[in-house]
């Protein structure tokens, strides 16, 4: 059997994404064994010295640091993946460019585009491949669905409508910050459910229906003040608890998002429906191995909705998991991206979302925060 080459990778954080990632890495080598690549889990890196020792060896990495500056610069880490908090990003993303590691960054690419430009600039410079770990593209069914649309089958696409629904911060008594709840805090997360919930859908969205061109945006703090984790005092909430915004698509279709943490009831509901002149197409992540498709031409006796069990061999990824019409589920989604990245330092083509491709995705955030700041539509900057 021909000897694989190693691509040794240096994970920064300890949390729930960094246990979504290591657990991709450590499928690759059984699911995809066609890959020249195998990652080998070389160093995990977080402050506290006792917790990313457990994780270390629970995950099963070699070694672990508590200073990331020192992972860094390790010459036997050929891969730096950030999982670190939203405002850790550019400045691990910069330094790993700059000591000629490839770069893999937890979705959104930074809090703002001024944060997000020096991170590309770094990549493109250094002339490291990058990604940014978009997961929801590869879920079976939304690559499908991408296949559909790119096939024409929907012909002129005239909306695109798309959710992220939680219900986790409802309570006031939870408090801000800190560890676990970062994504409370302003100065880490740098924005509420725009960076963290629609930056997923806006990205889906730029990937299927292609560039947002401007935006029309409400945002609402419904709790104002909570207990900060950090300072131990009450202080006002900075963040968007929910928002929604309209906008147009540069192929003059119109979109329609929202996403909020205070759904009662709902937990992850992340949609996207798309209506074209001759089909129109639907997906829920609390279903998501189907994907619904409505196909006008279908003989009128028969037409309605059809529901697509993606879980067939001949649909995307389905191949390397079990035997058709049995369910794969949210880790595999991390498992194609990892897969993907591997495969692209074979062909030399760039891994999607490349930080280029996700400052797209920051440019819309940042038009949409503006515009329910200022009231007012805001043009998208070019990407
Ligand atoms: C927030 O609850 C969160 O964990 C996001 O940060 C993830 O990106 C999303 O995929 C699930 O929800």
């Amino acid at each position: 059997m021909k000897q694989k080459r190693k691509l040794r990778i240096g994970l920064v954080g300890r949390g729930f994404m960094a246990r979504a990632h290591t657990n991709a890495y450590k499928r690759i080598g059984d699911f995809f064994p066609e890959l020249a690549y195998r990652p080998v889990l070389k160093a995990v890196c977080a402050r506290n010295a006792e917790k990313v020792s457990a994780f270390a060896q629970q995950w099963q990495y070699e070694t672990f640091e508590t200073d990331w500056r020192k992972m860094v610069s390790r010459d036997d880490i050929d891969a730096i993946d950030i999982c670190a908090p939203n405002d850790m990003h550019a400045k691990i993303a910069i330094a790993a460019a700059q000591a000629g590691k490839m770069v893999l960054c937890e979705k959104p690419l930074a809090r703002t585009v001024a944060e997000s430009l020096p991170m590309v600039e770094a990549v493109e410079q250094a002339g490291v491949a990058n990604t940014v770990w978009y997961n929801y593209r590869r879920v079976p069914a939304v690559t499908l669905a991408k296949q559909i649309i790119d096939s024409g089958k929907l012909g002129r696409i005239f909306h695109y409508r798309a959710n992220f629904l939680q219900d986790w911060t409802i309570n006031p008594e939870l408090p801000q910050g800190g560890e676990g709840l970062w994504r409370l805090d302003i100065d880490t997360a740098g924005s509420g459910v725009t960076g963290d919930l629609l930056a997923h859908c806006i990205d889906t969205a730029i990937w299927l229906n292609g560039s947002i061109k401007d935006v029309s945006a409400v945002t609402e703090t419904f709790i104002k003040e909570r207990m900060h984790q950090d300072s131990g005092t009450v202080e006002k909430v900075r963040i968007d608890d929910a928002c929604i915004f309209h906008c147009h698509f540069a192929n003059g279709s119109l979109g329609l998002f929202e996403a909020t943490r205070y759904a009662r009831g709902q937990k992850a509901l992340k949609t996207f429906e798309i209506n074209g002149e001759h089909a129109s197409i639907r997906w829920d992540l609390h279903d998501q191995n189907r994907l619904d498709y409505f196909d006008h031409s279908d003989e009128s006796i028969v037409r309605g909705w059809r529901s697509i069990h993606v879980s067939d061999s001949d649909q995307p990824y389905i191949d390397h998991w079990w035997i058709p019409g049995v369910c794969i589920g949210y880790e595999h989604t991390f498992v194609h991206h990892a897969a993907d990245f591997l495969k692209s330092l074979e062909t030399g083509e760039p891994c999607s979302p490349t930080f280029r491709e996700a400052l797209e995705t920051q440019q819309v955030c940042e038009a949409v925060l503006d515009s329910a700041r200022e009231r007012q539509w805001k043009t998208v900057a070019d990407a």
